[in-house]
């Protein structure tokens, strides 16, 4: 009795807050979730991979373990965790998301690959062999609870281990599968299809693999990557899962789950399996329930955010922030243009009105954001988002400069070099540690409305942006450009008002902004940094320059051609900025009050440019400047080289390379023919390949290729080593690579380029699918904006790559599933090629 009325007064008080979100403000609608899990930091560990507290659950006896091999188990345990909670705790950590610690199926032989990772169950109810006891699980949950610590536990609700398969039409059983052949838990153990009664049940749909993940049925009823599907539409299969999981919540006080492969269950499964009476929400008070849907929006386009949203409605309170992970990607990572995080920044202000966002920067699924950049890179990522809100998660090993996905860090472990790294005086640790200090005094980081200011359309720059909360407003500014940047721009505060540095997350600007007349002020930001502001109580006098300067240019102005821009002024000295680039400073000493510079558009790249004048009169004191003008660039694209390859030369040098046998791999690294053409100094490099296949969904529309492609300017001296690929040139160097596939791209000088390492890494080209053409967009200025293109050379090389292990796949005498047949490890890994060669 008691219960159901406590039970209406939640129902009215959750009608009360879904009512008032309408009309009460982001910041209201944020201060929420204070004190709960918005102000929580969480740290995401991989049991196999984090710490060995067990050596005699290590070995299993079924070749399952073998720490040499990334595909095995490694040993890491319950126990391990526990052994190094003050080690997360020391982070600011405030609870920990641990992989599935359920009984799995220990190694496939089909796909020939081991379950260490805890998604492939063979029994939901109980803790895997290797990882310990129910009561090693209670002993971990005891010990963070004492700690003032949660435990989120993954769990899958989609699939179990793949213990059968249709061939052909044809079924089979997964006989070899170790340790069992089918679940050992009812009724997930009813996987024979060919016993009718069994086959009745209906426990699994009965379906091939997905081939087409943008069919919405195939990707709800099939097989993902061969995984057995749960038939989440029957009640005894939901009865099931409900008791499964229910089971971790009341015996060991798991206090939240992230739900793994969310999107590959129909939505109204989530509003039994959460809600209601019976459903997990009611187990635990404060209960989290996070969704995995990987789903990326492309740039300015939001229906993957709302998707996402979508779920919502479904019984999750919270989900993964699959779309601004990629933004911060793609910006921080890749040098595209701010503007794009600066979209996706605003978008999030409407969904954080919904429901609490889970925050990353990469997980164990993908390559880790760290991988190939200097530390500054990831520092500036976690720095971002450790002042937005959301709920942050520091997938283990970042603070260690990790660079593997899942390397482990302790010695005994797969890829740990045989050491441990449990270093609590790492930079990276501390560098955490105070963003996690800062982010708790700071409630606009947590509970924050995003006002964009100032970005950057043209690529990596300056994004500025305010965060406002009901007790603070911070200013931003961040500029994940390699170079330092200039910006004069209008703020909405009184003329006067100064904006004090109270944080720099990676090495700013110490230096007080002062707002001017009118409101505006001028930044000058050193490269790669991000500096939080706050508005200072104190006002400053203001100094009115005499100085006054002007040009003769009109905002929004078009430039086809060579042009030559006046100017007026009575400053002693005027200094031009393109593009906010501080580098880019042109110094003019005016002449009778005029002066004149040039602008070419020859060696610009198509599109908006911004020029600004700062004119700098008898003193210092006396300078001004200019607003921010825009002008446009049009310019004609044209093609400098096609070329086309002929077919079936996708066989390596040697003549004799094989593809690998899974299915999804058709004839992708055939080229059949390739072109090049400028837009200015900018080049398009287009590939055709002999089949575009997106069996994986990849974000740039194909996969089961990558283009290693290297350009040449005869001025320059670069290298002829063809990193990773067993290949070098004794009579021909190249300045830059692109590396292109269907998730990601960069282009990297020579400089520092081994046989074992890439180059330096200037950025992220944009990469896209047209009418069956791969397309690349180098930007001139990762080229140093040549005014010609002529007597340049382009070498394009096809391979595959896999981005789950980072490496380029392997080359050895016998194909396998994901291996690349008919040659020598040493041989070079190149299975097409061709030259482009500019007159
Ligand atoms: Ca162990
Ligand atoms: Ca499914
Ligand atoms: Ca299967
Ligand atoms: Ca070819």
């Amino acid at each position: 009795m008691a219960e159901s009325k406590q039970r209406n007064l939640v129902f009215i008080a959750i009608v009360l807050v879904v009512l008032l979100s309408s009309v009460l403000s982001f910041s209201d609608v944020l201060t929420q979730y204070k004190g709960g899990w918005a102000d929580k930091v969480l740290y995401m560990i991989m049991i196999d991979r984090f710490n060995d507290g067990d050596p005699s659950n290590n070995n299993q006896g079924k070749g399952e373990y073998d720490p040499r091999d990334g595909a095995k188990y490694s040993g890491g345990d319950l126990r391990g965790i526990v052994d190094k909670i003050d080690y997360i705790k020391g982070l600011g950590i405030d609870g920990i998301w641990i992989t599935p610690p359920v009984a799995n199926q220990w190694w496939d032989p089909w796909v020939n690959y081991g379950g260490y990772h805890g998604y492939w169950a063979r029994d939901f109810k109980k803790v895997d062999e290797h990882f310990g006891t129910l009561e090693d699980y209670k002993a971990l949950a005891n010990a963070l609870h004492k700690k003032d610590m949660k435990l989120i536990q993954d769990i899958v609700v989609n699939h179990v281990g793949n213990y059968f398969r249709f061939r052909n039409g044809k079924f089979e059983l997964n006989t070899g599968s170790v340790p069992t052949p089918a679940p050992t838990q009812y009724p997930f153990n009813l996987n024979n299809y060919n016993d009718q009664a069994q086959r009745d049940k209906a426990i699994y749909h009965w379906t091939p693999d997905i081939n087409n993940y943008s069919d919405a049925e195939q990707k709800l009823y099939y097989q993902m990557s061969g995984l057995d599907d749960l038939n989440t539409e029957n009640p005894e299969v939901i009865e099931a899962l409900r008791d499964s999981y229910a089971y971790w919540v009341k015996e060991v006080g798991v206090d939240g789950f992230r739900v793994d492969t969310a999107m590959y269950v129909q939505k109204a499964f989530f509003d039994e399996f959460f809600k209601g009476e019976k459903g997990i929400f009611a187990l635990k008070k404060d209960f989290i329930a996070f969704g995995e849907t990987w789903l990326s929006s492309k740039p300015y386009e939001n229906s993957s955010d709302m998707e996402i949203a979508s779920y919502f409605d479904h019984g999750f309170n919270s989900m993964l922030d699959f779309t601004l992970m990629e933004e911060i990607k793609r910006v921080v990572k890749g040098g595209q243009p701010t503007d794009f995080l600066a979209y996706r920044l605003q978008t999030r202000n409407e969904i954080l009105k919904k429901g609490l966002l889970v925050t990353f920067i990469d997980n164990h699924d993908m390559e880790r954001f760290g991988k190939g950049v200097t530390p500054n890179i990831t520092m500036q990522a976690l720095g971002l988002l450790l002042t937005l809100p959301g709920m942050p998660v520091i997938y283990y090993g970042t603070e260690q400069y990790f660079e593997e996905t899942r390397a482990s860090m302790f010695k005994g472990g797969w890829g740990s070099f045989g050491e441990n790294h449990f270093n609590e005086k790492s930079d990276m640790y501390n560098f955490i540690k105070d963003a996690i200090e800062f982010r708790k005094s700071h409630p606009a980081t947590r509970y924050g409305e995003v006002n964009v200011i100032l970005s950057e359309k043209r690529g990596s720059g300056l994004l500025v942006y305010t965060l406002k909360c009901a007790e603070e407003e911070l200013f931003i500014v961040l500029n994940t450009a390699n170079d330092p940047r200039i910006a004069n721009f209008k703020v909405n505060y009184e003329p006067g008002t100064t904006l004090e540095p109270i944080y720099n997350f990676v090495g700013g600007t110490s230096t007080p902004i002062v707002v001017r007349d009118e409101g505006y002020v001028t930044l000058r930001i050193p490269s790669r940094t991000l500096t939080v502001f706050k508005v200072s109580e104190e006002k400053s006098e203001l100094f009115k320059p005499s100085t006054t300067v002007s040009i003769a240019l009109e905002d929004g102005e078009k430039i086809t051609a060579l042009k030559e821009i006046s100017g007026i002024t009575n400053a002693r000295a005027v200094y031009v900025y393109f593009n906010r680039k501080i580098e880019s400073e042109l110094k003019i000493e005016p002449k009778d009050g005029k002066f004149s510079f040039t602008i070419d558009p020859f060696k610009l790249d198509p599109g908006e440019h911004i020029v600004l004048i700062r004119a700098v009169g008898r003193n210092v004191k006396e300078t001004v400047y200019t607003d921010e003008i825009r002008f446009v660039v049009e310019l004609e694209k044209k093609v400098l080289s096609e070329v086309k390859d002929p077919l079936d030369d996708d066989i390596g040098f040697t003549g004799t390379y094989l593809y690998p046998t899974d299915a999804t791999f058709k004839r992708q690294m055939d080229i059949v023919e390739a072109k090049v053409e400028n837009i200015g100094s900018t080049l398009v490099i287009s590939i055709k390949p002999r089949d575009v296949t997106k069996s994986w969904r990849p974000p740039n529309g194909f996969d089961h290729v990558t283009y290693q492609i290297f350009i040449d300017d005869p001025n320059r001296e670069g290298t002829g080593v063809l990193p990773l690929q067993n290949y070098a040139f004794d009579n021909w160097d190249w300045d830059w690579e692109i590396f292109a596939t269907g998730w990601s791209s960069a282009i990297y000088s020579a400089q520092g380029a081994t046989k074992d390492k890439f180059g330096t890494q200037l950025g992220s080209p944009e990469v896209f699918v047209e009418d069956g053409w791969v397309k690349i967009i180098v930007k001139g200025d990762w080229l140093g904006n040549p005014a010609s293109f002529s007597g340049w050379t382009i070498y394009v090389t096809s391979w595959d790559y896999d981005g789950i292990e980072s490496k380029f796949r392997p080359l050895q005498q016998e194909p396998k599933a994901y291996i690349i047949g008919g040659g020598n490890p040493t041989d070079p890994l190149i299975m097409d090629d061709l030259w482009l060669e500019i007159k």
